[in-house]
């Protein structure tokens, strides 16, 4: 059955890959992010194939915002059967003793709290229904530290808990969680990382032949196509040469 799929940082890297993957399946696309004109292009690409879509461009940070978009969709909208918590960033790799307050302000904000926000909104009425989906992309990164992660890692700590506490929270509903966690991903986040130095993001992926986004995306459509008996709770997924958050062998 066709699900309705709203996807949180869909104008980039995995939520782009995950939005085009959904919409292969056959899937209807609630697509968010904050670069309107960014959707407005995925929209009329997603669209020229068949696809239903609908763009909303928001911050997750905005809780008012993130709400009004909600309360305001359109009744066909309504009903969402999947939610996507992909929005999200690193910034920075100091040590935490030398970190920026301000990235870490981002981060908590962006990672934990835009997810939560959204999960808070979507999560009761799958609950009346009795059925519905969310997919955290938490991260490798939340498993253990690596030099320099710090925050960025404590916040994919925390999209591990949040997730574990959801499915224990939903248990006795036909709601499922999937926490997905991603290794090496060549996507705009080291840009994003490193604050637009493109050298310094390049290096990142050097020797190694990283995942892409549509590597993660697959695991979501299969997680969400599974039997509705079955729940893909916890997915680590990482390149080949890659064995942990700060094991990386590079040739
Ligand atoms: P990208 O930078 O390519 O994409 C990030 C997406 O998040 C963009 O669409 C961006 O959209 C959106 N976003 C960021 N901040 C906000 C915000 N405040 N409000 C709304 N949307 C926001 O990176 P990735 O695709 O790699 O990252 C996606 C997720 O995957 C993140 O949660 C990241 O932590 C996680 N991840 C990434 C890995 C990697 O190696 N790349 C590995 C493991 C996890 P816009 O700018 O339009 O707002
Ligand atoms: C993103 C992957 O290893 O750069 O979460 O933290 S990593």
């Amino acid at each position: 059955m066709n699900k309705v799929v709203l996807i949180t940082g869909a104008t980039s890297g995995i939520g782009l890959a995950c939005a085009r993957k959904f919409a292969e399946n056959g899937d209807k696309l609630i697509l968010t992010g904050r670069n309107e004109s960014r959707l407005a292009e995925i929209r009329d690409e997603l669209k020229a194939h068949g696809t239903e879509v609908l763009t909303v461009a928001f911050d997750v940070r905005d809780r008012e915002k993130a709400r009004e978009f909600l309360e305001g969709l359109p009744e066909q909208w309504k009903q969402i059967d999947v939610l996507v918590n992909n929005a999200g960033l690193a910034l920075g790799l100091e040590p935490e003793y030398e970190g920026d307050m301000n990235d870490w302000d981002a981060m908590i904000d962006t990672n934990i709290k835009g997810l939560l926000t959204m999960t808070r909104l979507v999560v009761p009425a799958m609950v009346e229904r009795g059925q519905g989906h969310i997919i955290n992309i938490g991260s490798v990164a939340g498993d253990a530290a690596y030099a320099g992660g710090n925050v960025y890692c404590a916040t994919k700590a925390a999209v591990k808990a949040l997730s574990d506490g959801l499915r224990i929270d939903v248990a006795n509903t036909g709601i499922r969680v999937t926490n997905l966690k991603p290794g090496l991903v060549e996507t705009n986040f080291s840009n994003i990382r490193f604050h637009g130095d493109t050298d310094r993001a390049a290096n990142v992926y050097k020797g190694i032949k990283p995942l892409t986004g549509d590597d993660i995306a697959d695991v979501a459509v299969y997680a969400a196509n599974a039997p509705a008996h079955v729940q893909i709770a916890e997915v680590l997924i990482l390149a080949t040469h890659q064995a942990s958050g700060s094991v990386i062998v590079r040739k």
